[in-house]
């Protein structure tokens, strides 16, 4: 085995690891919303096919903004419900909706298009 051969095969290895832990141990984790300015939790949601990330960690006491960006003019995504804050959001295909909320409870509170196929969640921590 040359050294070139070597090093093409500890990339590919690299890759897959990379693949799983990105989507097994991330997806399953969540992602953590970056505090912004105004002190806001905010992160960014991409709607198509499903949610992008679909687990979002916030802390409690802080407000949150999810912006949602749909991708798709498929009409399953056309509203978000996120029930345990009394939102329902009309999402205009390719356009960012911000939707605001103050988590003031731990706890995990799904949210979901209107007929519930696709689904995420925030967990408060
Ligand atoms: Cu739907």
């Amino acid at each position: 085995m040359t050294w070139d051969r070597i090093v093409v095969d500890v990339i590919g290895l690299g890759l897959i690891g990379f693949i799983v832990w990105f989507f097994w141990l991330v997806s399953a984790k969540g992602v953590r919303a970056p505090a912004t300015r105004g002190g806001y939790q905010e992160q960014m949601v991409l709607v198509k096919g499903g949610y992008t990330p679909d687990v979002i960690v916030v802390a409690r006491g802080k407000p949150v903004r999810l912006n949602f960006v749909r991708q798709e003019s498929a009409a399953c995504s056309e509203m978000v419900l996120l029930p345990a804050f009394e939102k329902s959001v009309a999402l205009p295909e390719g356009q960012t909706v911000p939707v605001e909320f103050l988590p003031t409870e731990p706890g995990e509170y799904e949210f979901a298009c209107q007929m519930g196929m696709f689904r995420g969640k925030v967990v408060v921590e």
